[in-house]
C-alpha cells in the first residue's frame, strides 16, 4: 500500500436493532490498530470519528417499512463527504463501523472518483432487501442494493441519483443467510455470489482467486466491505447479527492475506463489530488481524 491510509470512524447504530455497534470504531482502536499498522510500515492518519446522531423513533415507517430512513440517511451523506475529503487528499480510506448501512455513504463517496468500482461484500448476509422486501425494516440489511441503486430514492441519491456500482462489478462472499427478495434480486440482476456450499465445495483459496480474476479487467477500483458477521462467530461473537457455519479465522486471514497480494484493493470497510455483545474484545481483536492480514501482515 503506498499511498497513506485514511482511517475514519463511522459509528451508525440505528439501521439495525442493537446499541453498542457504535463503539466499534474505538474498540478496533484499543485492539491495537494503530500498533499493527506501524509495525508494518503503514503510515496513516486517523481522522477520530463522524460525529453521527444515533436518535431515531425505532419504528417501521408505515409507508415505506423501513427504520430510522432519515437519520440514517443524514448520517451516511456525512460519510460520503468525509470519503471525498480524504480521496481528495490522496489517503487509502479505512472506515470502521458502525453498522453496514454505512457501505452506502462510503461507495456513494467513493463513486466520485471510480465510476467502475468493484466491491467484494465479505458477509453472512446479501444485503440486498429494499423496503419491499425486507423482513425487519433495518437498512443495514439494503445497503447493497442502494449501492446498486435500488431502494428507497433518499438512500439512492445520496452523492448523486442512481446505481454507484453496477451488479456486474460486484461479488458477494460468504453468505448463507439469504431472504427469498434477495434471491430474485440476485438472479434477475446478476450479482456474482459465492456461497457458503461454493467455499466449502472449492475452498477459499481458489474463491478469492477467481473473484480478484473476475474484478480486475472490468474496474477501476476495489472497495472490501467487510462484515465481521461473515466470518464464523465461535471467533466474532460481538455482532448483531451471527450467523453459524461462516468462513473460520484461517480462511478470511488467508481471504485477506491473498488481497493484499492482489493489489486490487482500494479501500477497505470494517462494519459490525458490536463490544456490547461481545467477550473481551475478542471481535475487534479478530476484526484488528484481518485489518493487518489485508495490509500485509504475513506469518513470516
Ligand atoms: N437479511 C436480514 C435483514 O435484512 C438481516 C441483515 N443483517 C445483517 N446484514 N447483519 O449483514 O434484516
Ligand atoms: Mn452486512
Ligand atoms: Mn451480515
Ligand atoms: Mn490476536
Amino acid at each position: 500500500m503506498k499511498n497513506r491510509v485514511g482511517i475514519i470512524g463511522a459509528p451508525i447504530t440505528i439501521a439495525q436493532p442493537n446499541y453498542g455497534v457504535d463503539l466499534g470504531p474505538n474498540a478496533i482502536r484499543y485492539a491495537g490498530l494503530h500498533k499493527r499498522l506501524d509495525g508494518l510500515n503503514v503510515k496513516y492518519e486517523d481522522y477520530g470519528n463522524i460525529d453521527i446522531k444515533n436518535e431515531g423513533s425505532n419504528e417501521k415507517d408505515p409507508k415505506t417499512n423501513l427504520k430510522n430512513l432519515k437519520e440514517v440517511t443524514s448520517g451516511n451523506q456525512k460519510i460520503a463527504d468525509k470519503l471525498k475529503k480524504i480521496k481528495s487528499k490522496g489517503d487509502f480510506p479505512l472506515i470502521l463501523g458502525g453498522d453496514h448501512s454505512i457501505a452506502i455513504g462510503t461507495i456513494a463517496g467513493l463513486y466520485s472518483f471510480y465510476q467502475e468500482l468493484g466491491v467484494i461484500w465479505f458477509d453472512a448476509h446479501a444485503d440486498l432487501n429494499s423496503g419491499e422486501t425486507s423482513p425487519s425494516g433495518n437498512i443495514h440489511g439494503m445497503s447493497l442494493a442502494a449501492s446498486l441503486g435500488v431502494g428507497h430514492q433518499d438512500l439512492t441519491s445520496i452523492n448523486g441519483d442512481g446505481p454507484k456500482v453496477k451488479p456486474e462489478n460486484t461479488v458477494i462472499i460468504g453468505a448463507r443467510s439469504i431472504d427469498e427478495g434477495e434471491r430474485k434480486f440476485i438472479k434477475e440482476h446478476g450479482v456474482q455470489v459465492y456461497t457458503m456450499h461454493d467455499i466449502e465445495k472449492r475452498g477459499m483459496d481458489a474463491v478469492i482467486k477467481e473473484a480478484i480474476d473476475y474484478l480486475r479487467p472490468r474496474v477501476n477500483g476495489v472497495h472490501l466491505s467487510l462484515d465481521v458477521d461473515g466470518i464464523d462467530p465461535l471467533h466474532t461473537p460481538g455482532t448483531g447479527t451471527p450467523v453459524d457455519g461462516g468462513p473460520s479465522y484461517r480462511e478470511t486471514f488467508h481471504a485477506m492475506s491473498t488481497l493484499y497480494d492482489s493489489e486490487i484493493l482500494t479501500s477497505v470497510e470494517i462494519v459490525e463489530v458490536n463490544p456490547l455483545l461481545d467477550q473481551r474484545n475478542q471481535t475487534a481483536e479478530v476484526a484488528t488481524d484481518m485489518i493487518a492480514a489485508v495490509f500485509g501482515e504475513k506469518y513470516i
